[in-house]
């Protein structure tokens, strides 16, 4: 019912306040079951909830329900209707007099005037939602928490010829039409859920069905929603769902526990994907590919994103987090669980190589910037801020770093003890680690440090030999630095895989061991050593830090071709092309002999994978180098890029002439060798374009109209587009030509101008932005054009600024529509504190420009005011 003096209250809009980890209690009400539904209309939606609420303990508090952008039509308590009830900014609150009642709100909301994507949104022409972090408020009232578990049935009622299909989580219970070519179907939920793991999906969708019979001898069915004409790009993440079930019994003896699994993949999203219970809704991007149209890296990047959405239905669902500081208990431990399923797919040395880079490229300079956080967030003001790198990535590598104390029989232990002990309630990170230590018996009281300290640990190493004592003494040193709100750090726990070669034979001197270095500093005495030892440290990256060492090149040359750890001879190559390209940006000048000589022996090793050669052989990228440098200077550092890569086109032409017709004639196979030797293909082409060769610009274009997949045809557009040559832009519109009507092939066509290295970048991408095809309404194309190019080291950092306003202006526009977006697409612009004065100023100017733009989102507050202290 409409209550008239109430319809005309407004909730407050509170300004940002911090939230902290401190100040949690327990949820003043429990809801033990939520029945919702749902009169679906793009434009006006009507959603009637009734909640059975229970008082939780013994306190007199009201009810407090959240909600965002809508107002309460009716609120009526155990069927009567009820106007004593106020709000508190945004939350209602209900006065109840006893410990158990019944509470139905009736609201309407706007799915198609929905542009943040959170909440119940459409998408093109589908409605869908989207509830994590704190979506699920923006369809109805409730106690919007993940503590608060309920079970939900659902009844939805829409137009049958424009939404033929109507999707919820759990099991589906009945359907059936009604007059005026209305259906409505309901769904029903036995797994009590906290509300950001709610979803429903109407659409005119087609599904690729498949089934999966558990290891208990359950049938489950297995669907894929997408449009009809999509259908036939389904096939591998299908197949990688049923990978992924698999994987988890055999590895984690975790069993999936509905009768179906449905996954939807929409255009407009957020995130990369959603794992809510039993209906996990994805960005398309992580969902179709065929050969034409999708890369080695998309084909991929969908079987880890399926893989880390299934593998939420126990890391996240069935375990949830008590709160949003818990965040990386399930974002952290799944995504090493994806990491270890991808793993096993593929080469585990090359999937190393590919986290730690992603690990350096994001998550470093977010730990050494104004935006850094501990794993565990002592405080927040916008949740959706918190989805980082750091949470994400360096919370897998807390995982594996337990996993390496434990061993591997300790570590299933506790993953066991952890899965059934807390199975069904909402946990903390401390109840994960305490787990560990109970099943294993190991002390992990300082572990801890590393879910609390923010910061990269910066190891020093320095190993000398003397050979009349025949012993090789290790000196360690480890130094935490200030991050914001933590000026002093404890020595943390560094778990180093370390072993020992002979300089001279190449042989092992000692086996790989395990040092704990938990102290400021240690030393370690290794006896017996006669021949001149170099030191392998950190092997596998044990431990997610930097290393000092004092290695020289001609040990990190030795490493590079002897280390028996793949991934310790990919770091030796990276340091020693890093030392060479920081002098050369320092001084101008750089002998690049040591690089060449390095590189030409892994290029002509028989024995190496060509996926491990392509790693080895890729320059460290402009950024990270820039990372090595106290005050960056994006010129310098291209110039020393540029130099040793037209070097090393150009004195190993022959090699990568070979390299590149090696991969040349097979046919298109989606296997760990094929996507090797693509992949060697194209890294061998971009070398051939550093040599300036008459033929290169030729070559390329003779690759790009070649290609039967898009992993060569994007390789060679790639290597063309930061070239002069008139088959860039050859390239560049036929691909537009073939590919403008498929949205995710079109943003592969911003995105790569966006990292082009030519000078007229800046120019090319504003112009891009006014393209006809750009949009900020799609996250995805907003993201490939304008996040693409602020991670373009010399385009963004022009010195005249001009990066930075084009950053700025689209950040203003874009904040508008979508404010998470917005939001994640902003610390480039806080990095201001490594670069010189000139840009610094500019940098804060377009922050202090956008921090007082009015109306700006909590978001955008948060992000900017942080990244100008
Ligand atoms: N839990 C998801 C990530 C995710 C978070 C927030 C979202 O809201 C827009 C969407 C997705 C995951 O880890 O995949
Ligand atoms: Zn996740």
């Amino acid at each position: 019912m409409l209550d008239i003096q109430h319809s005309l209250a407004q909730p407050d809009i509170a300004a940002p306040v911090a939230i902290r980890r401190v100040d949690y209690t327990a949820p003043a009400w429990l809801v033990p079951t939520t029945r919702l539904e749902f009169t679906l209309d793009p434009s006006a939606t009507r959603v009637i909830a009734t909640l059975s609420v229970t008082r939780n303990g013994d306190h007199r508090d009201p009810l407090k329900l959240d909600g965002a952008g809508q107002r309460p039509l009716s609120i009526m308590v155990d069927g009567v209707a009820v106007n004593d009830w106020h709000f508190e900014g945004e939350q209602l609150v209900i006065p109840l007099s006893g410990d158990a009642h019944v509470v139905e709100t009736e609201v309407e909301i706007a799915p198609d005037r929905n542009t943040q994507l959170m909440g119940l949104y459409a998408s093109g022409g589908n409605l869908c939602t989207q509830c994590e972090a704190e979506g699920f408020r923006r369809i109805t009232y409730f106690p919007d928490r993940p503590d608060v578990l309920s079970r939900y049935s659902v009844r939805m009622t829409a137009d049958k010829a424009r939404f033929p299909v109507l999707l919820a989580n759990g099991d589906p219970v009945a359907q059936g039409d009604l007059a005026d070519g209305r259906h409505w179907a309901e769904w029903n939920d036995p797994f009590p859920k906290p509300s950001y793991l709610f979803a429903i999906v109407a659409g005119d969708l087609a599904v690729n069905s498949g089934s999966f019979t558990t290891m208990s001898g359950r049938e489950v069915s297995l669907g894929i929603w997408v449009r009809k004409a999509e259908l036939a790009k389904t096939d591998h993440a299908l197949e990688a769902l049923a990978l992924s079930m698999a994987w988890d019994e055999a590895t984690y003896g975790r069993e999936y526990d509905l009768d179906v699994f449905n996954i939807v993949a929409v255009d407009d999203f957020n995130f990369g994907a959603m794992e809510n219970k039993g209906l996990n809704i994805f960005n398309s991007r992580y969902i179709l590919a065929d050969p034409d149209t999708a890369t080695d890296y998309d084909y991929d990047a969908i079987a880890a994103v399926v893989a880390h959405e299934y593998f939420h239905n126990w890391s996240g669902n069935r375990i949830t987090c008590r709160d949003w500081f818990q965040l990386s208990l399930k974002e952290g431990f799944t995504v090493y669980r994806d990491q270890g399923f991808s793993a096993d797919q593929g080469s585990r040395a090359v999937k190393r190589i590919e986290d730690v880079r992603g690990l350096r490229a994001s998550q470093f300079p977010e730990d050494s910037g104004p935006l850094a956080h501990p794993v565990r967030p002592e405080s927040y003001q916008e949740i959706s801020n918190f989805y980082t790198a750091t949470i994400y990535n360096k919370g897998a590598e807390l995982i594996r770093m337990m996993a390496a104390i434990l061993g591997p029989k300790n570590f299933r232990a506790g993953t066991d003890l952890y899965f059934d002990r807390f199975d069904g309630t909402a946990a903390t990170c401390e109840d994960f680690v305490a787990s560990m230590e109970e099943a294993s018996g190991i002390d992990l009281t300082q572990f801890r440090l590393w879910y609390s300290q923010a910061g990269t640990p910066r190891l020093s190493a320095s190993l000398s030999h003397d050979p009349a004592a025949r012993r090789a003494t290790l000196t360690l040193a480890q130094h935490v630095p200030a991050t914001p709100g933590q000026p002093d750090k404890a020595p943390m726990v560094l778990p180093l895989a370390i072993k020992l070669f002979g300089a001279d034979t190449g042989t092992a001197l000692i086996d790989e061991r395990l040092v704990l270095l938990d102290g400021p500093g240690e030393t370690i005495r290794f006896e017996g050593i006669d021949e001149r030892p170099v030191l392998s440290i950190n092997r596998g990256f044990s431990a997610p830090v930097v290393v000092e060492s004092d290695r020289s090149a001609a040990d990190l040359a030795f490493l590079s071709a002897h280390d028996d750890d793949p991934f310790a001879r990919y770091e030796a190559m990276q340091q020693l092309m890093l030392e060479t390209l920081v002098a050369s940006a320092s001084t101008g000048r750089a002998e690049h002999d040591g690089v060449i000589a390095a590189v030409a022996r892994t290029l002509e090793d028989p024995d190496l994978d060509p996926a491990f050669i392509a790693e080895a052989v890729m320059l460290p990228s402009e950024s990270f180098i820039g990372d090595q440098t106290r005050i960056v200077d994006p010129d310098a550092i291209f110039r020393a890029r540029d130099g040793l890569r037209r070097d090393l086109g150009t004195q190993l032409e022959r090699q990568w002439r070979q390299a590149h017709a090696r991969a040349g004639s097979a046919p298109f196979a989606y296997t760990p060798e094929g996507k090797g030797l693509r992949r060697l293909r194209s890294v061998a082409l971009a070398y051939i374009m550093a040599s300036d060769a008459p033929d290169a610009a030729e070559l390329a274009l003779a690759q790009f109209e070649g290609a039967d997949n898009m992993t060569d045809r994007q390789g060679a557009l790639t290597a063309l587009v930061s070239s002069t040559a008139a088959q860039r832009d050859t390239a560049l519109d036929r691909f537009y030509a073939r590919y403008s009507s498929n949205p995710l092939v079109l943003d592969k066509w911003f995105q790569t101008q966006a990292q082009s290295s030519r000078d007229d970048t800046g120019t090319v991408v504003a112009a891009l932005a006014r393209h006809p095809d750009f949009t900020l309404t799609n996250p995805n194309r907003a993201r490939a054009l304008i996040g693409a190019f602020a991670a373009n080291q010399r385009a963004f950092h022009a010195i005249d600024g001009s990066g930075y306003r084009f950053l700025a202006d689209h950040l203003i526009a874009l904040d508008r529509l979508n404010p998470q977006t917005a939001a994640k697409l902003l610390p480039p612009l806080g990095r201001w504190r490594r670069f010189d004065a000139k840009r610094a100023g500019l940098m804060r100017a377009e922050l202090e420009r956008i921090l007082h733009t009015p109306g700006l989102s909590r978001d955008m507050v948060e992000q900017s005011s942080k990244s100008l202290e």
